[in-house]
């Protein structure tokens, strides 16, 4: 059934309601998803790992009655389902505020109208896509309008007793013990198996498979390109040494109940000192030792929104990266619209210099001379730079909806000179952000050019210093030939449009399903772009890799160990920034 007909059904289904609910109804025409597009409304509803950690909570004598048995199971749907929307605490993110001040008032017969044909602002249909049943959505209406329980605090005790050091660092090779290049290594997520493939970029061989935390997300590498971080969703961070024989874990620690980020400091005389991850619960990010993960200091980041400044009690961190300019980290936290850099000379007496943006902070990556961080502000649709240097706004830039760069794209414009480039989530647009205020004072921080992509759903963007090409997915596009493609442009020509590579087609996969492309990523020589064909996880999946010259296909990796591939990080190009 269509969206628009599903919410057809809706409005029918309203006008049995009492009126004074259906008066609600009409005053609440704003909704804080309004406009959103089903690919990003879905591509935040993830699953969260607090689905099954046990939280504190009261009772509200005004909600309905819900069992004990009731409540858990519903509580297991919402933070599988709606957390990534609506906020662990319920106060609304992406998706609307859901606190009981609000849903009592609205009543269950309303609110399981809502949930179940969703709405045109970008709540989903629940029930009339069968993903809820009928009572699965009657138990939601209850639950949302009870307190919402509050998950525990995770602090030093609870981080140090999952901290193990599995090869102390006088244990570990005193040279790299392999013949791989390592410096040519991709680590590629597993996501639905909570691993990571360690490949050799030269041979295409798998080197290990590498047991990490749950729904694994990033993998970054420490400054000598020696240590491989990878964070799973469940804020479990992995330390894989790639000296040693077989490249395998030295250490690990859970810094939260889930979580996305992680680094470590790449300043000169810091190098491979210091680890950092963010966590989105509990609101807070630490610091750790390089070599161990100890974890030596946490900094909460609840605090109050820019502009409004209004508090927010879970603003969750979101990208962090390593300053090459000074003994910083950015640290980029997401509901309150702010890049803290974080002086780590001295973590005891820290000093975090706050610069305000807008919210919703996300994903971002430096530009070619590593001295401006550009961020997504994705609910605003703006970038923020940030001068590393200086530590302050460069600017802030107005551009297509939901703005989704990965770490962006770099390239010399032809006209234009230096220009970052993002895609979009909720656009077709391929905006291009002049970055060189010295030699392009006209185009710094401005839109330079809005190149027309193959479709909204896009995630990611990527060249390299040694290519001529700006390569863009779209896997989260619904339909089917854009998700499964990707698109190829000249950078000396962008105005020709792209030429549309079918890479899920040439992995020739033997099951049907989503086989989404995801993620452009160089090998090192800056002469191949690898993409995973992201299938379902008892689907057959696999690895392209694509000749940046010719755009013809190269080889496809396929093995059965390959499940759910998503993101894949090159070594060197991750180390040094190359994007
Ligand atoms: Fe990601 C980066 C958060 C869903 C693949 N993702 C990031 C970053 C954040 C983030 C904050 C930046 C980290 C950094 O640079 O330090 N991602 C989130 C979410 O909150 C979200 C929307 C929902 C969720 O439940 O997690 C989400 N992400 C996804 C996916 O569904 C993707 C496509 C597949 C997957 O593996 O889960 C996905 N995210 C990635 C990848 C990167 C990433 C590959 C790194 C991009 C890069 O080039 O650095």
């Amino acid at each position: 059934m269509s969206k628009h007909k599903t919410w057809l059904g809706a409005v029918l289904a309203l006008a049995a309601l009492p009126l004074a609910m259906a008066q609600a109804f009409a005053e609440d025409k704003k909704p804080a998803t309004e406009g959103h597009a089903p690919a990003e409304v879905k591509y935040q509803a993830g699953g969260s790992p607090l689905a099954d950690v046990d939280m504190y909570q009261d009772i509200n004598p005004k909600a309905p009655a819900m069992s004990k048995a009731e409540f858990d199971e519903a509580r297991k749907i919402y933070f599988e389902r709606c957390a990534g929307c609506h906020g662990v605490l319920r106060k609304g993110a992406t998706g609307k505020p859901l606190t009981p001040d609000i849903t009592i008032g609205k009543g269950t017969e309303y609110l399981k109208v809502f949930i179940a044909y969703g709405s045109p602002a970008g709540m989903p249909n629940w029930q009339t896509s069968g993903e809820m049943t009928e009572k699965q959505v009657d138990l939601m209406a209850r639950y949302v309008q009870q307190t919402p329980p509050t998950p525990p605090e995770y602090g030093m005790k609870d981080m140090r007793s999952t901290w193990k050091v599995i090869v102390p660092p006088d244990q570990r090779p005193k040279k790299k013990m392999n013949n791989y290049n390592i410096t040519n290594i991709f680590s590629t997520t597993l996501r639905d198996t909570g691993e990571v493939a360690l490949i050799d970029g030269d041979t295409k061989k798998i080197i290990n498979i590498v047991k990490t935390g749950y729904a694994v997300h990033i993998s970054r590498l420490s400054a000598s390109g020696r240590y491989l971080f990878v964070i799973g969703r469940d804020a479990k961070i992995n330390m894989i040494d790639l000296w040693m024989e077989k490249p395998d874990n030295v250490a690990e620690i859970r810094v939260g109940l889930e979580a996305r980020s992680v680094d470590t400091s790449k300043y000169k005389g810091y190098e491979d000192k210091l680890a950092i991850a963010g966590s989105y619960w509990p609101p807070q990010f630490v610091i750790m030792d390089g070599d161990t993960l100890e974890p030596k200091k946490i900094v909460a980041t609840r605090g109050m929104v820019v502009g409004t400044q209004e508090y927010h009690p879970e603003p969750r961190v979101a990208s962090i990266v390593a300053s090459h300019f000074k003994p910083e980290f950015v640290v980029n936290v997401k509901e309150t619209g702010k890049t803290l850099m974080v002086d780590y000379s001295n973590i005891d007496a820290l000093k975090i210099t706050e610069i305000g943006s807008a919210p919703f902070l996300h994903d971002g990556g430096w530009d070619s001379t590593k001295r401006y961080f550009l961020v997504a502000a994705n609910q605003s649709n703006k970038i923020a730079a940030i001068d590393a240097k200086e530590g302050k706004l460069a600017a802030l830039i107005d551009v297509g909806k939901i703005p989704h760069p990965g770490r962006g794209a770099n390239f010399t414009h032809p006209k234009f000179g230096p220009v970052w480039a993002t895609s979009h989530l909720g656009a077709d647009d391929i905006t291009l952000i002049g970055t060189d205020p010295k030699g392009h004072p006209q185009q710094a921080w401005k839109v330079v050019q809005v190149v027309k992509g193959q479709g909204g759903g896009s995630l990611f963007i990527k060249s390299h210093p040694k290519s001529k090409n700006l390569w863009v997915d779209t896997p989260l596009n619904p339909d089917p030939k854009l998700s499964q493609s990707v698109a190829a442009y000249d950078i000396g020509n962008l105005d020709k449009g792209p030429q549309v590579l079918p890479i899920a087609q040439w992995a020739d996969l033997k099951d049907d399903g989503a086989k989404r492309v995801v993620q452009p990523e160089y090998n090192k020589a800056g002469d191949e772009v690898w993409f995973a064909v992201w299938s379902a996880k008892n689907k057959e999946s696999a690895l392209v890799v694509v000749d940046d010259k010719t755009l013809k296909l190269k080889t496809v990796i396929k093995d059965p160990k390959l499940i759910t591939p998503t993101g894949h990080f090159n070594v060197h190009n991750t180390q040094h920034d190359v994007y």
